[in-house]
Formats: structure tokens, sequence, C-alpha cells
């Protein structure tokens, strides 16, 4: 099968037998239908970087002129190891944006954010925590709180744009503590971002797992993916010519990936594992860039209202509002015009 697209961005069209998919992404694929068309085929599915608990999944390409419950005449394929990284690295490494249709990234840089990811333990419980901030949401949504400045609605401290030089990624936290927050990195509007996901292992020693991170509001560009702990040097590393532009990218165990976008989107926006139960364990950051620009934001947003308003229609004013939920703003409207 011939890869033409990923995250909904064209990609320089390559070959392949089998691909990683990580929670998060999208891709599509071509294939021609020139087998012999008495058979039907075997369409298989395993799990990738962590020890499968499950067998594989397995469904039938069918051939119309085939009967579809007719077995496929060959056993079903065999996946590539669970834990073979090498496998996947180099599937991630195929990826290039066909630059008819897709921009070039910047060529430097305002800002850079290296983010580390850490398995920790808090209060007795496992969780996940960024430069030692574990992402614990607030209650209102931070559209409405920072736009209507209720201050005491997240933590006005921004979270570390970088971490210890010390800190050592081939081992667990010697500090497995981590501390609880909600703080918003603020992007000044138009500027070109660089985040640095540096993975580490986690409780256990020698584990170290991948993570898809996903960004709303924003395609990035991946530069690069690297072993070890990242350093200025590894920058003479990165794509600028044809790196593929993408909503989501993976972290492989100890290494790093280097990312590039630009805040052009006014928003409040979740940067997160998309390994659902990961985000829920603290394993997220929020950027945020030209709030100043949303220009209507209802002042229910952050639960005052001058009407009487519904218990539950403030919650799904709050639903709509949440950044996580991807709801467009005019799904606010169309509620409120309903009560009007
Ligand atoms: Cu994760």
């Amino acid at each position: 099968m011939v890869v033409v697209e990923a995250d909904g961005n064209y990609v320089e069209p390559f070959s392949v037998d089998n691909m990683d998919i990580y929670s998060g992404e999208t891709y599509s694929v071509l294939f021609t239908t020139d087998q012999n068309s008495s058979n039907n085929y075997w369409i298989s599915i395993s799990v990738r970087g962590r020890q499968p608990r499950t067998p594989q999944g397995l469904t039938i390409l069918n051939y119309n002129s085939t009967s579809p419950s007719t077995l496929p005449n060959s056993p079903p394929p065999i996946s590539p190891q669970w834990d073979d990284y090498n496998y996947s690295k180099s599937f991630s490494n195929k990826i290039f944006a066909n630059l008819t249709g897709s921009p070039k990234p910047p060529r430097t840089y305002h800002r850079r954010i290296i983010l580390l990811n850490t398995q920790n333990y808090i209060d007795g419980a496992t969780k996940w925590a960024i430069n030692n901030v574990s992402l614990v949401l607030p209650p209102t949504p931070y559209l409405g709180a920072i736009k209507y400045g209720p201050n005491n609605s997240f933590d006005q401290n921004p979270p570390p744009d970088s971490f210890n030089d010390s800190y050592d990624i081939s081992k667990p936290a010697q500090n497995q503590n981590s501390t609880y927050g909600n703080g918003v990195y603020m992007l000044d509007f138009n500027t070109t971002i660089d985040v640095i996901l540096q993975n580490a292992n986690a409780l256990t020693t020698n584990v170290s797992e991948i993570h898809p991170w996903h960004l709303h509001g924003h395609d990035f560009w991946v530069l690069a993916y690297g072993e070890g702990k990242f350093t200025e040097k590894e920058e003479k590393k990165f794509n600028l010519k044809n790196p593929p532009l993408r909503n989501t990218a993976v972290i492989f165990p100890f290494g790093w990936t280097a990312l590039r976008f630009v805040a052009d989107n006014p928003g409040a926006w979740p940067f997160h594992c998309h390994i659902e139960p990961h985000l829920h364990m603290g394993m997220g950051v929020v950027f945020a860039e030209g709030i100043e620009r949303v220009s209507e934001i209802p002042i229910e947003a952050i639960g005052r209202s001058g009407h009487s308003v519904t218990h539950a229609l403030a919650q799904a004013i709050l639903v709509a509002l949440d950044p996580f939920t991807e709801s467009p703003a005019s799904a606010v409207y169309a509620v409120l015009l309903d009560v009007s």
C-alpha cells in the first residue's frame, strides 16, 4: 500500500506492507485490487509499544466475486515485534511532506520550550508530569478565564520552559514526587515556537514508553527524532527542507522529538499525550496565544450570567467552550439563542 496523507496533509508517497498508527493520528493509503479475486485476504492489527495482552485483531479484505465468509487460504500475517522500536522509527522516518501542497517551516524560532516527560508518584498514585508539573485542568475554561481575568481560575505562574540540565533521563526519577498544576504557556502571537519533547525512564528501571503528542488548533512540522537527551548541537539534524506537517507526533523510548509551529491561531490549546489515561494522569500542557483577538466570548464562559440559566445549560456552555472538546465557538451561540 502507498501512504499518501498524514493528519490531513499530503506526504511524499511511499510504499509499505504495514504501518504504525498511534492514537490521534490519521493516514490515507492507496492500494490496487490486483490479486487473485477468487481468494480473500487478511487485514490484521496488533499492539505496538506495550506488551500485548490481547490477540491480534483480524478482518478480511473481500473481493466482490468471492463469498465474504471464505477464509483466506494463507495464515494471517505476523506483526513486527511490539517492542521493535527500530522498526517503528524506520516508519516515522519515511514520512516527508509533499512540497507541492505543504508549506516549509520558518528557518528560525523565537522561543524554544523543552518538555521533559516523566512518570511520577504523587499522594500514592502513579502520574505523569511535564517539567515536573502534572496537569490538573481547572473547572473554569481557560478561554473565558484568560479573557475576563478571574485570576484565581488557574495558576498564574507559567510552567517552566525547560528542566534541570542534570536530570538523568536514563534512570527513574530520583525524586518521584511532582507538583500538580494548570498554568499556561502564553505565546506571543505570530511567533515561531519550537517544542522539544524529551522522553525519559518511567518509574520502573529500563522502561520508557511511546507517547503520541497531539496539539489542538495548529499543525506542526516534525523536524527530527533523536536518541538520548537533546542538546543544542542536535539542531543540525533538523529537517527544514521537507518535514511533515502533522498534529500528532510520538516520542520514542529514551529519545526526543523536535516540533515547530507558528502561534497564529487565537485561543487556548491543549497539547497532550493522546493515550487518554495518560492525559488524565497529568500528561499535558496548555498553550495560549492572541486571546485578545477572540472578540465574542460570552461572560457565561466563566459562570457569571445576568440571565437565569439552567444548570444543564450552563454545563453545556462550559463543555462547548472547553478547548478539549474542540467545539467551535459558534456552538455556544447556538445554545444561547435557544433561550433568548
Ligand atoms: Cu502517554
